[in-house]
């Protein structure tokens, strides 16, 4: 099949108006977004969503997780259709772009179609997948998960958030639990691609217009329970303590160590943590936190996953203090489909963008997808590789170059009619 010409090119100032006009829906507090999965911001997200694409002809299906299915008709009704899409949630402090701008390229590829009255003999759906970002629900990427039958829908139902709220509640509650199941498209998928920042600095760095994504990092989640004594921080003398806190902080220094241990290629930290009763005149009897290991060999993230748990058991068990584990998220390092990866990369070239190969450092529905259809990703610089901070940046130019090449990889995927 002829590629797309590299004169088909999107319309940059209309996805950027666009995902400025999304912005505006669960703003920050510091110019970014706090759109959480399954709130009322994230309903209105949806419908402004779904506005967009019926405007654009597309028709609407939404499966039981609460995935988004926008289809634009192909030609041959039997083709297998060609999905393009990301996640419209944030984090509580996110950017405006990580996610949407997967999402709204998407949109803007049938926009363009429109425009020039191109038919492709494949259906193009753009997606929506609901909680990609699994921060008031672990884990991430929850929905896709769901879909690709790596979770079951009633465990995802039953996800809590900090105030106890269930995901399937929430997202009854506003109103877009769809009737399709869940998981019923994945076996009829011809290709699934995914624009995405990059969300690290190597492509603004190299001054890369594209990243051609090849691989993705593996990643685990392990929440950690450690358990002392509530006592007064004034009246308790230092022997008696059982300070969970303090365990903690040994316990987030070997998470460092250990991580460090792998350089250049392994990362880990705690991002999540909740200390009881968090009160200032009382030593912590308990504290909650979620270790986030990731690498791009799984046999280092299974060696840090590992290290933890002696090492931890061992820091507690000198403190008095007892200690817990569960995995509460995780997935192996991905490789992504050696086609779609290079259309990705042909398209690049096409349009004279420069390019590198990169593995994805964060996670995305992307990775999951690429279990059940050929799947890749593209990926344009953000501003000092900063993400999930309402700082979070990038260029028109850049958001125009990672849809251009998102466009020809998608349509040529989905062969051009007329
Ligand atoms: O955690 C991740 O990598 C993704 O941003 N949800
Ligand atoms: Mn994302
Ligand atoms: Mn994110």
């Amino acid at each position: 099949m002829a590629a797309p010409g590299e004169n088909l090119r999107i319309n940059g100032d209309r996805l950027w108006d666009s995902l400025m006009e999304m912005a505006k829906i669960g703003p920050g507090v510091a110019g970014g977004n706090n759109r959480q999965t399954v709130t009322d911001e994230d309903g209105e997200g949806r419908k402004l969503f779904q506005k967009w694409c019926e405007d654009a002809g597309c028709t609407m299906g939404v499966d039981t997780m609460g995935n988004m299915f926008m289809t634009r008709e192909g030609t041959d009704p039997d083709a297998l259709p060609v999905y393009v899409g990301s996640h419209l949630d944030t984090q509580p402090t996110g950017g405006k772009y990580d996610g949407v701008l997967g999402v709204l390229a998407g949109l803007e590829i049938v926009r363009t179609l429109n425009d020039l009255g191109i038919k492709t003999k494949h259906p193009i759906i753009v997606t929506n997948w609901t909680n990609e970002e699994g921060t008031r629900f672990a884990p991430a990427m929850l929905a896709s998960g769901v879909f690709a039958g790596i979770h079951e829908q009633d465990w995802a139902y039953d996800r809590e958030d900090a105030k106890g709220k269930k995901f399937g509640d929430e997202l009854e509650r506003i109103g877009w639990k769809g009737d399709e199941e869940v998981g019923s498209r994945k076996d009829k998928m011809k290709a699934f691609f995914e624009l995405h920042i990059e969300q690290g600095p190597i492509l603004e760095a190299e001054g890369k217009d594209i990243g051609v994504v090849t691989h993705g990092q593996g990643l685990s989640w392990t929440q950690v329970t450690i358990t002392g004594k509530d006592a007064h921080t004034g009246s308790t003398p230092m022997p008696m303590r059982k300070n969970a806190g303090l365990g903690m902080a040994k316990v987030l220094q070997l998470v460092d160590e250990i991580a460090w241990s792998h350089s250049p290629h392994a990362v880990g930290a705690a991002g999540h943590i909740d200390v009881y009763p968090n009160s200032r005149n009382v030593i912590p009897g308990k504290v909650v936190f979620t270790v986030d290991f990731r690498s791009p060999d799984l046999a280092v993230i299974t060696d840090m996953e590992e290290r933890l748990k002696i090492g931890a058991k061992e820091i507690c068990d000198e403190m008095g203090l007892g200690i817990e584990f569960e995995k509460v998220g995780g997935f192996d390092p991905v490789e992504f489909d050696a086609d779609c990866v290079k259309a990705v990369r042909d398209a690049a070239d096409r349009l004279g963008y420069s390019h590198r190969d990169i593995i994805s450092g964060a996670g995305h529905d992307a990775c999951w997808i690429n279990r059940v259809a050929p799947t890749s990703m593209v990926m344009c610089p953000c501003v000092d590789g900063l993400s999930h901070n309402e700082a979070e940046d990038i260029s028109l130019e850049w958001a125009r170059a990672g849809a251009d090449v998102l466009f020809h990889a998608v349509v040529e995927t989905a062969e051009i009619v007329e």
